[in-house]
């Protein structure tokens, strides 16, 4: 099996199912535990944390293979990607690099050839040309290449190539901002928030900002978040939790729910590479405050890039905005694609079980709500040669549960801990009459030394 195949969303949800059936089952059944580490081999190629690309020149009218090579992520200070020289045997003046799907995500930062450049960049997986611009500099500001070749043409021959890139399995938690707490915010004041969290993942580091205004009908909060520089077509999410008397409401975006807002995949003043931004318009009336209020609020965010939970908290810098964190919501989100399971989770809080968390709003009235799940696995990161993982998990509207790959049904909740000692995710599905969601959560990615957990779906629960 190889490492692509066992990390798509449905695998890794699948996987993750397993970890609460093996967690569930120590308490239950002894005999299931020993089932449980005769499966789990199966996911040891996720532990292979970084991919490779291929670089081909085309001579004599035919594809020549020059060679295939790693393009590992490094870690924070150093610069993320990876840059490697490759000679030509003969000169050429198309050159082809590919990347395979060996792992999860691959992106290139520069192709330079000598003091030559191409005259035309084409992604061949779709026909479309690419911006000369991004592959100039090894600045952050790269163009996807999962899995697809894009060929470079010269107008004259060269003999060598070097490429700056990354090719890497997700690695990291969703971020949440602050990492306790919440920030205070007036409604109807013009604010701006930043955060200095270092992405675990292969992204790079910028304090992020948080631009929030309102009117009397509406907040607003344009999230710029700076260090998202990949344009991820599934995974990337940016969710905004309001205290309230009646619990926390959630109000998320992603490719497939932008009821409250949109995101883009845009420049702005405050790095010079492409990357993520959202921009929010939530009625006051649907989260159940007024203009004037004082509200507490909290910011959820994944895009592959992912954080270290245990990591810093980003800092109140309550400065007053421009206010221009209107409802100028950009437009990229027509390219990503669903992957939306509706699951929650609590995150790597132990209390954040919060099942009940309704990310919509939408009450239907007559329609029986979705099943919510929610699950907790702590700690957020784990040493190579593994350690106890705590995990538990809450269903509410389910009249079911179940892990696939055979396990079946499993009680609504349950609790406990396992030892973990490779990379694996888990996945749970939660059956009502509301329909059903599934939700998945693992450790992944252990490239050196640690495990982290990745969430392959967002929660809505803080
Ligand atoms: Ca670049
Ligand atoms: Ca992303």
């Amino acid at each position: 099996m190889n490492t692509a195949k066992a990390l798509s969303p449905k695998i890794r949800m699948a996987v993750f199912a397993f970890l609460f059936f093996a967690v569930y089952s120590i308490v239950q059944n002894p005999l299931a535990y020993k089932n449980f580490f005769n499966i789990a081999p199966i996911f040891s190629g996720i532990s292979d944390n970084s991919g490779s690309f291929t670089v081909e020149e085309y001579v004599n009218g035919s594809w020549q293979f020059v060679a295939t090579e790693k393009f590992p992520g490094n870690p924070y200070p150093e610069y993320r990607y990876t840059s490697r020289s490759f000679n030509l045997p003969k000169p050429a003046d198309h050159i082809r690099i590919t990347n395979n799907g060996d792992v999860q995500s691959a992106h290139l930062d520069k192709v330079s050839f000598g003091e030559k450049y191409p005259v035309s960049i084409r992604d061949l997986s779709n026909g479309a040309d690419l911006p000369l611009r991004k592959f100039k500099n090894a600045d952050y500001d790269v163009v996807d290449a999962h899995n697809r070749s894009i060929e470079f043409s010269l107008d004259e021959k060269v003999s060598s190539v070097e490429i700056t890139g990354v090719a890497e399995n997700f690695k990291g938690a969703p971020y949440r901002w602050p990492q306790t707490g919440y920030l205070d915010y007036d409604i109807g004041s013009n604010k701006i928030y930043t955060y200095d969290a270092v992405p675990v993942s292969s992204h790079p580091y910028a304090t992020r900002y948080a631009y929030f205004s309102a009117d009397r009908n509406n907040l607003y909060a344009k999230i710029d978040w700076t260090s998202d520089n990949t344009l991820d077509r599934d995974g990337d999410w940016a969710e905004i939790g309001i205290a309230t008397p009646s619990g926390l409401k959630t109000f998320l975006i992603e490719k497939n729910k932008t009821e409250w807002g949109k995101s883009a995949y845009e420049y702005t003043s405050n790095v010079s590479w492409q990357h993520k931004t959202y921009s929010f318009a939530i009625p006051l009336s649907a989260a159940g405050v007024r203009y004037d209020d004082s509200i507490q609020v909290q910011i959820r965010y994944y895009g592959t890039d992912g954080g270290d939970s245990g990591g810093d908290s980003g800092g109140d810098s309550g400065g007053d905005s421009g206010g221009d964190s209107g409802g100028d919501a950009g437009g990229d989100s027509g390219g990503e694609s669903g992957g939306d399971s509706g699951g929650e989770a609590g995150g790597d809080s132990g209390g954040a079980a919060d099942g009940g968390g309704d990310v919509g709003g939408e009450d239907g009235g007559v329609t029986p709500s979705q099943p919510t799940c929610t699950f907790t696995l702590i700690p957020n990161s784990l040493p190579a040669q593994g350690g106890n993982v705590a995990y538990s998990w809450t269903t509410t509207g389910a009249t079911s549960v179940s892990i696939d790959n055979g396990v079946g049904a499993v009680t609504l909740s349950a609790e406990g801990t396992i030892f973990i000692s490779e990379s694996i995710t888990f996945t749970l599905t939660a059956m009502g009459p509301g329909g059903e969601v599934t939700f998945g959560v693992g450790y992944c990615c252990s490239p050196s030394p640690d495990m982290y957990i990745f969430f392959n779906s967002k929660f809505s629960s803080f």
